[in-house]
């Protein structure tokens, strides 16, 4: 006879500061789904400054079913393996799994580790029912014998050692998922921030996936360039809760791309207007830039403050290259429509590509002082051009769309990824998943957009600091207008002196 099915534990490795804690939305759409049927516990790394000791001590306390963890790729890699192999040390029997980005984009690596068991790729909820069914069966809690997953859509794991990949499980509607319960966390203040948009600002994911296939992104690998969206009852219904339940002032939205096309954005933005709460979200330039006045009009009335948008290149035949299906002059009429509106747009960019690493900056680099003519309160994010490895397609048709169809290797020059988790913690991976480094940039090309960075940070000091006093962003723009004029970036020490005392926020590395 099995034993009686034993809790779970989820976990969210740390990923950023206490301050820049935000609701861990993946361990809450997985604790949805086990409500009520299953007993569980999160914790989170990002608030809890010993989570590999709180881990442990709910595993002394009852033998566990599963401890699943969620994984970004970047800096979230470290903390997830410190917490895992803890585990396997004291508890070698308690299955350990990992699922979100890290797993699902390199799924071979994620595994290759003696401290996962299985990784699930893609969408958790189900797949997470599942698994818990197989470790029930295997003799958890805590004495099982080996894991059979055989079958187990969406899940990576290792038969005596061999890695197995079964086949993917499709994306469910989000509509068909139950609330996310949100009270487990208990005092929830820690993670409604206090931001540009409001004192206390929550966060949604509302649709799933994203369907464009821009060449450098790892949504595509993720979600094969679908969308699934979520009515607009059940967004505002999830808005309301944050707003009357958890005091929630203000709201940024998760979803990939929030405007999916003018027809379906219109009834979300009349039900936003219904929240009366100001909002950020990701946004593409040619849906904003083709909405009608009438709608830019609802837009600024549901609360549309800040919309975080793929400018990513200068000319139109870099944004071809990228396959990012815009145009140059839509950014720009975005950036009008923004200004008219009200609305401060937040242009990322993703700079030189391999081709023409050198022309293509400096072109971006004039690009940005366009857009800050038109609207000089425009945020811009500059990232490297360092493109998510994504789905073969010619091996996908091949030999059908498993998950051996991703890539192993990057580049023209087939640069062999990373194998194990251990070594996507190394610096150079690291700065490469961050977008902060790439292998083909020169030490000059660098310096260059490093120097620009800087005198345009100081230059238009971010307003997303909510903390810095208006005489610090008085002070920097003042020692920076002479070299924003004059087109002279060069070392500028005096700014990264001034910089580091003001203390001014790097929206780009912790978000809003
Ligand atoms: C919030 C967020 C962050 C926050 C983290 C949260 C916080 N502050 O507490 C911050 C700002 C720190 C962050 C950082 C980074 N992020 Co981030 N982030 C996101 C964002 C916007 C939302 C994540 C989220 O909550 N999703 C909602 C949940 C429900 O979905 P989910 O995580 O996928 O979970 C589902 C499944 O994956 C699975 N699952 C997940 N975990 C687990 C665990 C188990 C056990 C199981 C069974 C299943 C499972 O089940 C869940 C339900 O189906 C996503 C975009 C997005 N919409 O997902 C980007 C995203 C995940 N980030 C990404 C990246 C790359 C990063 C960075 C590493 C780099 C960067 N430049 O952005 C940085 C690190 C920067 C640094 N210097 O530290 C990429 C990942 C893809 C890629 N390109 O590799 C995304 C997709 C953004 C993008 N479009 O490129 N990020
Ligand atoms: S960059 Fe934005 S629009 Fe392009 S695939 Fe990724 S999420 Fe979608």
């Amino acid at each position: 006879m099995s034993p009686s099915p034993g809790p779970v534990l989820l976990v969210n490795p740390r990923i950023c500061s206490p301050k820049n804690a935000r609701l861990p939305l993946s361990l809450l759409a997985l604790g949805a789904v086990l409500e009520g049927k299953r007993e569980y516990a999160l914790v989170d790394g990002n608030l809890d400054p010993d989570a590999t000791g709180t881990v442990l001590a709910h595993l002394d306390r009852a033998p566990h079913s599963l401890v699943g963890l969620t994984v970004m790729p970047g800096p979230q890699v470290g903390p997830a393996i410190a917490i895992s192999a803890a585990v396997r040390d004291r508890f070698p029997n308690v299955p350990i799994a990992w699922g979100g980005y890290f797993p699902s984009l390199y799924p071979e690596a994620a595994v290759n580790a003696p401290y996962v068991d299985a990784v699930v790729r893609g969408a958790g909820e189900e797949t997470l029912l599942e698994l818990l069914a197989r470790a029930d069966d295997g003799g958890a809690p805590g004495g099982r014998g080996p894991l059979d997953l055989s079958g187990v859509r969406g899940v990576t794991w290792k038969r005596d050692g061999a890695i197995v990949h079964e086949a993917d499980r499709p994306w469910r509607e989000p509509d068909g998922f139950p609330p996310l319960p949100i009270e487990r966390l208990g005092d929830v203040s820690p993670y409604l921030a206090r931001t540009f948009l409001g004192r206390r600002t929550g966060v949604h994911q509302a649709a799933l996936g994203c369907r464009y296939r821009c060449s450098f992104c790892g949504v595509v690998s993720m979600f094969g360039g679908k969308t699934l969206l979520s009515g607009p009852a059940r967004m505002l219904a999830a808005v309301e809760a944050l707003r009357d339940r958890h005091g929630a002032d203000a709201i940024q939205f998760y979803d990939n791309n929030f405007f999916d096309s003018e027809e379906s954005s219109v009834p979300v933005l009349e039900a936003l207007s219904r929240a009366g709460l100001p909002y950020w979200c990701y946004a593409r330039p040619d849906t904003l830039a083709g909405f009608s006045s009438r709608t830019w009009e609802l837009a600024r009335r549901s609360g549309l403050r800040m919309a975080y948008i793929g400018a990513e290149a200068g000319s139109d035949r870099a944004l071809r290259a990228m396959h990012k299906g815009t145009k140059v002059e839509q950014t720009f009429e975005v950036a009008r429509r923004c200004s008219e509106s009200g609305v401060i747009p937040e242009f990322s960019f993703v700079l030189g590509g391999p081709e023409d690493p050198e022309g293509e900056v400096e072109n971006t680099l004039l690009f940005v002082r366009k857009l800050k003519a038109i609207h000089p309160e425009c945020e811009v994010i500059l990232y490297f051009y360092t493109p998510t490895p994504q789905r073969d397609s010619e091996r996908a048709r091949r030999d059908g769309p498993g998950v051996r169809a991703f890539r192993t290797a990057y580049g023209a020059q087939e640069v062999d990824l990373p194998a194990t988790p251990e070594e996507w913690t190394e610096k150079r991976w690291v700065d490469f998943v961050c977008h902060q480094d790439a292998p083909w940039l020169t030490p000059r090309l660098r310096k260059r957009i490093h120097d620009f960075a800087t005198v345009l940070a100081c230059r238009f000091p971010t307003v997303q600091d909510a903390r810095l006093p208006s005489w610090g962003k008085a002070a920097l723009r003042g020692l920076a207008s002479w070299r924003w004029a004059a087109r002279v970036y060069g070392s500028p020490l005096e700014l990264e002196a001034a910089r580091r005392a003001i203390r001014l926020k790097d929206p780009q590395s912790e978000g809003l």
